[in-house]
């Protein structure tokens, strides 16, 4: 009879070998006729489901926010010391990406950890915030460089009245919120920042939007698409500053010396 190979490899997300391209089996003309936008075709690779269009239109707000954040971010200045290097695009870019991490800009899915898990057991905001401190840890998601109570983050204004206007849940950003309360008091930069608001109004779209289960929502936390979210919408950014630069025909970057400190007596 007929003996089959065992396949070397599973994937579930797309289909390129029939007439026409399938996303999650839908036809890819199909998703020009529903109009599904770059949110949907992200819900059916991503998460392997069609979203209702309020959140694909929550998808595509927060790549819209994320895109950029100005020259001076950790990303930004990688990717342009990197063009002004003479480096590709895919170079440049990467040199970008990488610098995502803990400080910068990949706090999301440890925000949504943190916060979910506190809100999850029933923790006080006030005992939360004085946990982590007593823990000696940072609070993901809490605490910005530029951004602070006198000088709000149009962002963060933007995710949260968008979660708050059309999320039938907001129990985690709530939780957030209220800690953001008792972090300001100790400094005024320590509020929820793009990071942290994206990830908790994420997990309350994903656990009430009808389209997932408490485990499939947790599941996905845990894989990291929302650090992904991040990665994706900066990459615009990353491409654009490379672009910036080669138009503007920028030169090799050399840091200045009268900017860097130079420790270099040895103890004698
Ligand atoms: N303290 C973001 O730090 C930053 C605390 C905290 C409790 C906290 C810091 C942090 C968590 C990670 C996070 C995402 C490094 C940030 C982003 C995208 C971006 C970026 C852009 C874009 C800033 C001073 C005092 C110390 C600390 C305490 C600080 N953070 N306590 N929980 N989370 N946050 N990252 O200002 O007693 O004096 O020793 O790591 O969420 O990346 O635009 O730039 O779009 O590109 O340098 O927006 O908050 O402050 O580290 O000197 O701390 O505050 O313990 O206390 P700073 P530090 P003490 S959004």
């Amino acid at each position: 009879g007929l003996v089959r190979k065992p396949a070397a490899f599973i994937s579930s997300i797309s289909d390129d070998r029939g007439d026409e391209l399938k996303y999650s089996g839908m036809p890819i003309s199909e998703v020009f006729e529903k109009d599904l936008g770059v949110g949907g075709v992200l819900g059916l690779l991503w998460f392997r489901r069609q979203l209702p269009p309020y959140v694909t239109k929550f998808i595509e707000m927060i790549l819209m926010v994320t895109a950029d954040h100005g020259p001076a971010v950790a990303g930004a200045h990688n990717s342009i010391v990197a063009a002004r290097a003479g480096k590709d695009l895919v170079s440049s870019l990467a040199s970008g990406l990488l610098t995502i991490g803990p400080r910068f800009g990949g706090a999301l899915d440890d925000a949504a950890k943190m916060f979910t898990a506190a809100s999850d057991a029933g923790e006080d905001a006030e005992e939360f915030v004085k946990s982590m401190r007593k823990q000696n840890k940072l609070i993901m998601g809490i605490g910005h460089r530029i951004k602070s109570l006198a000088n709000p983050d149009k962002r963060v204004e933007i995710i949260k009245r968008y979660a708050l206007e059309n999320f039938s849940d907001n129990t985690i950003l709530n939780f957030a919120l209220a800690v953001e309360q008792f972090t300001t008091k100790k400094k005024a930069n320590l509020i929820l920042n793009v990071d942290g608001c994206i990830a908790v109004c994420f997990v309350d779209m994903l656990r009430s939007c009808g389209a997932f289960t408490k485990q499939e929502a947790d599941e996905m936390i845990e894989n990291g698409c929302l650090n992904g979210l991040f990665v994706l919408g900066r990459s615009i950014g990353f491409i654009g500053h490379f672009l910036d630069q080669k138009r503007l025909k920028q030169g090799l970057y050399r840091h200045p010396w009268d900017d860097i400190s130079y420790l270099t007596e040895y103890e004698r």
